[in-house]
């Protein structure tokens, strides 16, 4: 295969040069001339054409664990690196550090539901309309809200539901029912495989790709990241940061470098050294659809011709402090591209984790990793199962709490 690729490269890049000489002459149409006018403040603008309120980055992790504060330091354009990144991690069950990640969430959600679940009272409208308000401020969203209430109510109309306090177990049932997307592949992890990881700025992309390589990295891949941001110098600093915390290697470019030409000789060293897992960041900061699509398309078109056996994954990250804005974001970028996986990140130290079951039964795209913290032992592969179960509290079983 790679022969192939070897005799093929130099007409590659042949036409990738091509491509660009003609995107150059392309930015000479009127409309895009107008657009490399645009300032750099409305670059900074997340992507889409409605603005999407940019969340500020959360740097407080709820760590009623830590013993100190991490100390921070200042990089480039305000990003902030925490020393607590690099710390090994204190060895607990991964259970034990979701649920101690879930704690905002579970006291504003779960907390409402025990108090409406521990009355002996018989059902009534005041209960679905409390528990309604109480899913829905949960971050659940009405459409799933809705499906759930109506299960609920078909339950307590057919089965042996009487009482408020028996409807705790089913209600937990059928989030869980609900969130099941089908099988969530994780076939990229044993492939060779090209992820690019998209989203708007600030949600976490870059950090996400330094613990996913960590992890990757730690099951014995061949993980190479390309530093495709490459709007701002700090954006490669940040990820080349990260590419030293997980002992891999990364392929960047210079500031303002078509990212294209970042992913080519990125693909080319994924090929040489025979890599198993490619991860690509992006730049959050495209200012419209059409320009995020040209950018992807131009992307994906140099993975078909330079790396067509690739598997591909597009993986978008959400920021769960945002809750419904990330379910947005969600949608809006399921229009260019198409998406195969959500990493839902800042689960920790936000109230909103409740948005990944709004997400996994309402746009049915497998939420496939969480972020619970900002050290790089802080991803999580998602199960709905697990979620739901620390989320609510359930004790899990002793297979479940391994590492
Ligand atoms: N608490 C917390 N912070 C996170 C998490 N993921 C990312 N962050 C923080 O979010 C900020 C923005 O992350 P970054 O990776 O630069 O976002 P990008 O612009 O999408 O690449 C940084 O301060 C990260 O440390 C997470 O799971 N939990
Ligand atoms: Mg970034």
């Amino acid at each position: 295969m790679f022969e192939f690729f070897k005799k093929k490269k130099k007409e590659v890049a042949e036409e990738i040069a091509e491509e660009t000489l003609q995107d150059k002459e392309d930015t000479v149409t009127e409309e895009d001339t107008e657009v490399t006018e645009k300032t750099v403040a409305e670059y900074d603008n997340p992507v889409m054409e409605e603005p999407v309120e940019e969340p500020e980055p959360e740097k407080v992790i709820d760590t009623a664990s830590e013993e100190s504060e991490p100390v921070t330091e200042e990089v480039n354009d305000g990003e902030v690196l925490t020393e607590a990144e690099t710390e090994p991690a204190p060895k607990k069950g991964w259970f034990a550090r979701l649920k101690e990640g879930l704690t905002k969430t579970r006291d504003n959600f779960v907390a409402g539901m025990d108090s409406l679940f521990s009355n002996e009272d018989k059902i009534d409208d005041d209960f679905y309309d409390e528990l309604e308000e109480t899913l829905i401020l949960g971050d659940i969203g009405v459409h799933t809200t809705d499906t759930i209430i109506e299960k609920l109510k078909d339950a307590v109309k057919h089965e042996h539901i009487k009482k408020c306090s028996d409807c705790r177990e089913f209600l937990i049932k059928t989030i869980k029912e609900e969130m099941a997307t089908g099988e969530t592949a994780y076939e990229f992890e044993n492939k060779q495989s090209v992820v690019f990881v998209i989203g708007v700025n600030g949600v976490g992309k870059t950090t996400s790709i330094g613990k996913l390589a960590s992890h990757l990295k730690s099951q014995g891949k061949r993980v190479i990241l390309a530093a495709a941001d490459t709007f701002r110098a700090a954006a490669g600093s940040q990820l080349e940061e990260w590419s030293h915390r997980a002992g891999v290697e990364m392929i960047g470019g210079v500031e303002g470098q078509d990212p294209s030409s970042v992913l080519y000789d990125a693909v080319s060293a994924a090929k040489a050294r025979n890599a198993d897992v490619l991860l690509v960041d992006t730049a959050g900061r495209l200012h419209n659809k059409k320009n995020l699509m040209e950018e992807l398309k131009k992307m994906n078109r140099i993975i078909d011709k330079a790396f067509p056996d690739a598997h591909r994954e597009n993986l978008i990250v959400l920021d769960a402090s945002t809750g419904q804005n990330a379910m947005m974001q969600a949608k809006e970028f399921g229009e260019v591209a198409d998406l195969t996986g959500i990493i839902l990140t800042k689960m920790d130290g936000t109230a909103k984790g409740g948005i990944a079951i709004a997400i996994s039964s309402e746009l049915k795209i497998p939420v496939k990793y969480i972020g619970v913290g900002e050290k790089i032992e802080d991803l999580q592969k998602f199960d709905a199962d697990s979620f739901v179960d620390a989320l609510f509290d359930v004790a899990p079983s002793e297979d479940e709490d391994k590492e």
